[in-house]
């Protein structure tokens, strides 16, 4: 693993008991905040009876109203800031593609500490001031490019910002410039890798040591993919831009679950049905609730995100709580006759078959009444000139996996490389047809 950084070392290694005091205050602090300066919680607080003191000690955070995305659309666009426009120093916002987008509005102080904690996660994942640092994130309204960017140029790292797009010239600029580590999606980081190959290049001509990927879920099999063919150690890194974007949640190189600054954003799980909180170590959806945000700060936020926290004695010291790997979201998740699958399951159930990529696509159709699920999975070109009976026994193999990860039984086709859509930002790995026409 080498050796052991840290850009908080108090913050991040203090007794979970020593680190509740300051959350205690920082949540009693932030409620009171966003009761006196933010409408919607004073009217929300003000019909459920409850005062800004409610807060006696963490666990009366379950006391707290949930805040959705629709309500942060219903105040579109300023209308959840805490503090006058005039102190807000910057605005993202998400793309707006299903509805009004969301806004969200930075003091210098939220800036600050955005990329202290982006900073956190890279150092978390290797990154250091000597870092050559290449980030193919989009530079705009989205979070990825500008939070990964500040929280590298704070460690003192030298930061490309390349954005999105050109892969081949990515990878030139990688290859001439000599980065050292790569932040993009996951899904995109297997494209660069493969578009190295047709290019003609090899991990050893590249530099890469680092790659911190996030924004979409990704597993095991990604994982290894892009370690392989990247010359990397690759960690996985979770945010979203509603809570201030990147820098929320980051794995350490122990690779084994993401810690949370849970200093600056408190977390739940709780049962998306019945919305009661659920104990430590039982998957349900991610609430967080933030704990030192001037321009907006938000109370149990439902992040749909479906994953589980956990203490444990992780090797690098840290002790701030982990969350496993989000599977995906509550609104992603898809019914399938009945059954609840989450497109991340097929990357499990393909992790454990040999001889296919991680490249998939998910077609779901209507079969008179029922639901029909395909799974288009690349394989490597020789088995299509191998005899028809390792075609088969590929597909037969690939059923029963889908159908033990899955509960499903899905038509499995296979198909040449490089035949399936490849990403620049978050993969779109599922066409649901149900509803066309
Ligand atoms: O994706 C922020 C981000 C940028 C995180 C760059 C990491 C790196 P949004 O576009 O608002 O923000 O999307 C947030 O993406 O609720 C999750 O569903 C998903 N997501 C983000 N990171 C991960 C991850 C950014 N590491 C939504 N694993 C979130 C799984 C992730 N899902």
């Amino acid at each position: 693993m080498g050796e052991i950084r840290y850009w908080h070392k108090e913050e991040e290694t203090m007794a979970p008991a020593e680190r509740a005091v300051f959350q205690l205050e920082r949540l009693q602090t932030t409620v009171n905040r966003a009761y006196r300066n933010v409408d919607f919680y004073r009217k929300k607080f003000d019909e459920l009876g409850l005062k800004p003191d409610v807060i006696g000690e963490l666990t009366d955070i379950s006391k707290l109203p949930f805040t959705n995305k629709s309500d942060l659309r219903e105040n579109y666009p300023y209308g959840m800031f805490a503090v006058p426009l005039r102190d807000i120093v910057r605005i993202h916002s998400s793309s707006g593609t299903t509805g009004k987008p969301t806004v969200v509005g930075y003091t210098k102080n939220d800036l600050d500490n955005w990329n202290n904690l982006v900073a956190r996660i890279m150092t978390a994942g290797g990154v250091t001031k000597d870092d050559i640092v290449h980030v193919s994130f989009t530079y705009g309204l989205f979070t990825g490019g500008f939070g990964l960017h500040y929280g590298a140029e704070t460690i003192g790292a030298s930061v490309i910002p390349v954005s999105s797009g050109n892969t081949q010239r990515q990878i030139t600029i990688m290859h001439d410039y000599k980065s050292t580590t790569l932040i993009a999606t996951p899904s995109y980081a297997l494209h660069i890798a493969e578009t190295m190959e047709k290019m003609g290049l090899k991990k050893e001509d590249l530099s890469l040591k680092y790659a911190l990927l996030g924004s979409e879920p990704w597993g095991d099999m990604i994982r290894a993919e892009v370690e392989d063919k990247l010359g990397v150690s690759a960690t996985d890194n979770y945010g979203l831009s509603e809570l201030m974007g990147p820098g929320i949640a980051g794995e350490c190189l122990c690779k084994s679950g993401l810690h949370i600054n849970e200093d600056f954003f408190y977390p739940e799980i709780i049962d998306p049905i019945t919305l009661k909180p659920l104990p430590e170590g039982e998957w349900g959806e991610l609430v967080l609730t933030t704990l030192k945000r001037e321009g907006m700060p938000l109370l149990r936020y439902r992040t749909r995100d479906v994953t589980r926290l956990y203490r444990d004695d992780c090797p690098c010291g840290r002790t701030l709580i982990k969350m496993e790997k989000p599977q995906g979201r509550t609104d992603d998740m898809l019914i399938i006759n009945g059954v609840n699958v989450f497109p991340s399951q097929v990357e499990e159930a393909l992790n454990n078959v040999k001889g296919v990529s991680p490249h998939y696509m998910i077609f779901v159709r209507k079969k008179g009444a029922l639901d029909a699920m395909e799974i288009k999975v690349e394989v490597t070109e020789d088995i299509f000139f191998d005899e028809m009976k390792k075609q088969r026994t590929l597909v037969e193999e690939l059923t029963v996996q889908f159908q033990k990860i899955l509960s499903i039984k899905p038509k499995v086709t296979l198909v040449t490389s490089h035949t399936l859509d490849r990403f620049e930002g978050k993969a779109k790995r599922v066409v649901d047809e149900r509803n066309i026409g």
